[in-house]
């Protein structure tokens, strides 16, 4: 293998920021980034994503879920699959998703002008449904790519009642083609993912970058209470069946039961709720909210959710109410792959910085490429472990550590092959 460029660490994190300033300012709203699957606002960031890819000495396509492949050195069957997502929350900030498929493009572009020689080929995917903003489903493009997309997806529908299918339809794609997005487990190697860590440890040890031990398990569902309408002037307190107090009390008891396990890392998060018919006047007789559930182990988060659904017969007997739990999204807690984490641990400290080893609270695409192939991630430290706020940030150092160390890491792993 021909020695490598030495790797400008200062240039690569200074590239990183440019790079993602451009595809931040690509939203379907002016005041915040909002980027959703399979809309025009994705349609023009997989085209910004594949120039910077063919720039970069890769050949570029498109799955049928819209991941933008970036394949470098397309002759070797081996590869090595970068990447993350490019579609975002709501209001969100610009490095959550989008650094991992920007440091990988840098990585590949470093080799690729060193012309080096590897045992493998590179490809860069860009994931266009991480979050789960447009649809219920979620992780359905790296599900695609990992060969378990689940064809239940394609009749979740968006805000507008427009499914899966149809917007597959819209971006130019055919569900027909869902199935030769999957790549064969014995041609790849391995999966890395560079990613924001969205939390406040990195920070707090004063360190730029984290390698991830595994990624929380997680069950999102929504939640259904169901009272009485009536007049707010007329029915007594004692005889209401109100669908929001009922909600109120049940999302307290679901914090509390979230609290009482905190050292396992559990957090239960109530991030949507409506109420109808929704007038000042009227007793609301129909709750929806949504509700999702992490935690360390699968095991804690399960026996957490059969507490939930207790408190919730508990509290819908005594109020009259009906409560029903509509289940949309379980991912299980998922192991890093040890032989990665330990060259990228090596790659981290080649670069002369300690690292420290960490469980991801945040789901990944790493989660579901875990089912493909052996899977980790690298960490990028977070200021105020701040994210999906769009005072998210992290330094152009610290991307530029993270660059190097994906470069090294890669050569790591050809050595070992
Ligand atoms: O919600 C998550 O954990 C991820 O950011 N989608
Ligand atoms: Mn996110
Ligand atoms: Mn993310």
């Amino acid at each position: 293998m021909t020695t490598l460029l030495p790797v400008d660490i200062t240039t690569l994190g200074v590239r990183a920021e440019t790079m993602l300033s451009e595809l931040g300012s690509i939203s379907s709203e002016s005041q915040r980034l909002v980027r959703l699957f399979l809309t025009p606002e994705h349609r023009k960031a997989a085209g910004l994503v594949a120039t910077w890819m063919r720039e970069a000495g890769m050949t570029v396509s498109e799955d049928a879920l819209g991941t933008v492949r970036g394949c470098w050195r397309p002759d070797k069957t081996k590869r090595l699959l970068i990447g993350s997502h490019i579609d975002t929350v709501i209001d969100a900030g610009k490095y959550d998703g989008p650094m991992g498929v920007v440091i990988g493009i840098l990585a590949v572009e470093t080799l690729h002008k060193a012309d080096a020689e590897l045992p493998f080929g590179i490809d860069v995917l860009a994931f266009g449904d991480e979050e789960g903003s447009r649809f219920r489903s979620t992780l359905t493009s790296s599900s695609a790519c990992a060969g378990v997309f689940n064809r239940a997806a394609l009749a979740t529908t968006d805000s507008n009642g427009v499914t899966l299918a149809d917007a597959i339809k819209a971006y130019g794609k055919n569900v027909d083609d869902i199935p030769a997005a999957a790549y064969d487990p014995a041609a790849v190697t391995g999966y890395v993912e560079v990613h924001i860590e969205q939390g406040p440890v990195l920070e707090a040890e004063n360190l730029p970058l984290g390698v991830v031990t595994g990624i929380v398990g997680q069950n999102r569902m929504r939640v259904v209470v169901l009272g009485e309408a009536g007049h707010a002037g007329t029915v007594p307190m004692t005889m209401r069946r109100d669908a929001l107090t009922g909600a109120a009390e049940l999302i307290l008891a679901i914090e509390r039961i979230a609290r009482e396990n905190e050292s396992d890392r559990m957090v239960a998060t109530v991030g949507r709720i409506e109420a109808s018919p929704g007038a000042t006047n009227v007793i609301p007789g129909r709750v929806g909210f949504s509700l999702e559930l992490r935690a360390s182990t699968d095991a804690l988060r399960l026996a957490a959710l059969a507490q939930i659904k207790q408190d919730a017969a508990r509290i819908a007997g005594r109020r009259k109410l009906e409560i029903a739990f509509e289940p949309f999204y379980e991912t299980q807690t998922t192991a890093c792959a040890p032989d990665i984490q330990d060259l990228l641990e090596q790659s981290v400290a080649a670069l002369g910085v300690r690292t420290i080893r960490l469980p991801s609270g945040a789901g990944h695409d790493a989660q579901v490429m875990a089912k493909l192939c052996p899977a980790a991630m690298l960490f990028v430290r977070c200021r105020g472990g701040v994210s999906h706020n769009p005072a998210e940030f992290a330094s152009e150092a610290d991307m530029g550590l993270a660059t190097a160390a994906l470069f090294g890491f890669i050569k790591r792993l050809a050595a070992k092959q």
